[in-house]
């Protein structure tokens, strides 16, 4: 067993609670090139929070928060150099260049390897490495996967139990023989003669490597988010969307909702967004009109497989959120706000002077004696946001106030919809129904959004982001619409697709739509669609409600804007149709039912 006790990490037993041969095998492997001072075995338990957050508090990387206004959470400020996923650094080393497609990096693996040999050798030095089994997906569910991270940031090891099920349930459902990925991560740091460690070690030098065939990660240089905890997006996406192709399933950037009508119909959607589009906002809705009841199932990921009726089950492989704190507040998301009230990390967030946090949008005005992201004292004169925009809480799924009961339930929930959507302030109406499953198929192809700053690139200009999963898909994206096709052609009991724009701007660059809590409107109109109790108008780009058909009782909005909302011009349709031509040819290879799909579009729009 693995009966820790609290002695500091470099004299903490290596004791593995596991007889698992390979696993074992690879520790030590693993082990004799990363050189650590010591190996620690993480068994999730509190105690090893406890002891791991005291230690992370004495080394200066958390400020532990007044335990008064927010039990048991800290606050961590990384290095100004490593606040975002490193897309420019991410990398898929298929066997096969065309494998990974012309949108990932590709590396070949024998040469990645032996780069990596080189870059992790000697890593650890004067660090403990912590051994992390966890599960994605709900404890002994055959459809969730074990992972196994070895890591010398203890900054990870806390994230990873609030973001998966972490510790001994893991290595006690990995059994003496079970499957799990193996995933090495390094802050890139190593403690070498006498060098003294900072509060956010990391490396100018980033590598996030994936090998697709053998199913396994390597991160080195950051100890930032989607770069380090490698049970979310390298996982749960990456390889996943990998596993899935190969055994006929779904891993998908996508919230998960339920929905019930006041009538109480039971509906759950899934959707799909680009990062910082306000996924976790709509994962976590308030519903505007009365009577209706959302609730959370998850915010970030779906994994999709039919069950025995033929419909397609959705679970979210994680068990906590790692939500983008900037505009998130009581106004826009009062159960995220809610959740936050306890055991949860923030970082980069701004420090308030009382020992608590603060973020633009928490509330209107901000509270006096601010310390910024960067450790600067920080007014609204300081011409500066507070927290970075791509700062991050932490916090477990199951503290969430809308939680859904069937969150953990190994069975999934079925699904009636998958929405589509990204930022765009032209163009795109406020809903479309795809006319069919390959036309839907066509249209999440074609997702763009405006960038944001989830990641390195430029913020505010339009990058074409297919099914949201451009930087997640672990294989050539061509080969995954392919499989989305395969996937639905021929089924019955599909879910309807749909492309949602929260985000549509007027002339006078006012947003037309109200969103948050509002989009239960939209959502109504869809899941009328799907019980067949509404009809929908006809246009080139699919079917559309009718001027009056969705419910606007209550809300201040003008038949003009709705009548924008809802706008198909055909001359910007026709650009927008050219453009997504021109993508198309930048993937190479498109399948043919795609491309049938592009020159429908054009001829309904020359039509
Ligand atoms: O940093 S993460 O990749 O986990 C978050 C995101 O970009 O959505
Ligand atoms: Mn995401």
């Amino acid at each position: 067993m693995n009966d820790q006790v609290a002695l500091s990490p470099t004299e903490a037993p290596a004791k593995p609670a596991t007889r698992h041969g390979e696993l074992l095998a690879w520790v030590e492997e693993v082990a004799r090139l990363t050189k650590p001072a010591a190996i620690r075995w993480c068994d999730g338990s509190d105690a090893e929070w406890d002891e791991l957050s005291a230690m992370l508090v004495d080394a200066g990387t958390l400020v532990k928060l007044d335990e008064s206004k927010r039990p048991n959470s800290f606050y961590a400020r990384s290095d100004p150099r490593d606040v975002a996923r490193v897309e420019s650094r991410t990398f898929i080393c298929s066997e096969k260049e065309a494998d990974a497609g012309p949108t990932n990096n590709w590396r070949d693996p024998v040469e990645m390897r032996a780069n990596m040999q080189n870059l992790f050798d000697g890593c650890m030095a004067g660090r403990t490495m912590y051994v992390v089994p966890y599960c994605m997906g709900p404890l002994g569910s055959e459809a969730s996967v074990v992972g196994v991270e070895l890591t010398d940031s203890a900054y990870v090891v806390l994230s990873m139990k609030l973001m998966t099920r972490m510790g001994k349930p893991a290595l006690d459902m990995l059994g003496d023989d079970g499957f799990f990925v193996p995933c090495v991560h390094t802050v890139g740091m190593p403690l070498t003669n006498g060098a003294k460690d900072v509060p956010w070690p990391c490396s100018d030098e980033k590598w996030i490597v994936h090998y697709p065939e053998t199913r396994e990660i390597w991160s080195y240089g950051s100890g930032y988010g989607g770069n380090a905890l490698l049970g979310k997006k390298c996982l749960a996406l990456r390889i996943a969307s990998v596993m899935a192709r190969d055994d006929g399933w779904l891993a998908e950037h996508m919230l998960i909702l339920k929905l019930t009508a006041p009538d109480g119909r039971v509906h759950y959607v899934a959707a799909a967004f680009p990062s910082a589009c306000g996924k976790t906002n709509m994962a976590m809705l308030q519903p505007a009109l009365s009577g209706w009841k959302a609730e959370t199932v998850g915010d970030d990921i779906a994994w999709m497989r039919f069950g025995a009726d033929g419909r397609l089950y959705a679970v979210n492989p994680e068990a906590g959120f790692f939500g983008v704190a900037p505009g998130t507040g009581y106004a826009t998301n009062r159960n995220a706000v809610e959740t936050l009230y306890a055991n949860a990390i923030f970082t980069n967030t701004a420090l308030t002077a009382d020992g608590d946090v603060w973020w633009e949008g928490l509330t209107d005005t901000p509270p006096a004696g601010l310390t910024d992201w960067r450790g600067d004292a920080w007014t609204p004169e300081s011409g500066s946001p507070a927290a970075h925009p791509n700062a991050r809480f932490t916090v477990p799924a199951s503290q969430c106030p809308s939680i859904a009961s069937e969150w953990d339930n190994p069975a999934g929930v079925p699904i009636s919809a998958i929405l589509f959507g990204g930022r765009r302030a032209t163009a795109v109406p406020l809903v479309t129904e795809a006319f069919d499953w390959q036309h839907g198929v066509y249209l999440a192809a074609n997702v763009a959004s405006e960038t944001t700053a989830a990641a390195e690139a430029k913020v505010g200009t339009l990058r074409r982001d297919p099914f949201a999963m451009l930087p997640f898909c672990g294989y050539a994206i061509s080969d995954y619409f392919e499989h989305w096709l395969k996937l639905g052609a021929g089924k019955e009991n599909m879910p309807g697709i749909y492309l949602v724009n929260w985000f549509r701007k007027g002339q006078d660059g006012r947003y037309l739509w109200p969103g948050f809590g509002d989009n239960i409107r939209v959502l109504e109109w869809i899941l009328d669609r799907r019980d067949g109790r509404v009809e929908a108008i006809d246009s080139p780009v699919g079917r559309l409600p009718a001027a009056d058909g969705i419910n606007v009782s209550g809300l201040d909005i003008s038949a003009e804007d709705m009548a924008e909302l809802l706008l198909v011009d055909p001359e910007v349709w026709e650009e927008e149709a050219k453009a997504s031509a021109r993508d198309f040819e930048k993937l190479g290879k498109v399948p043919a039912a795609l491309l049938d799909e592009q020159r429908a579009l054009e001829a309904r729009l020359a039509g």
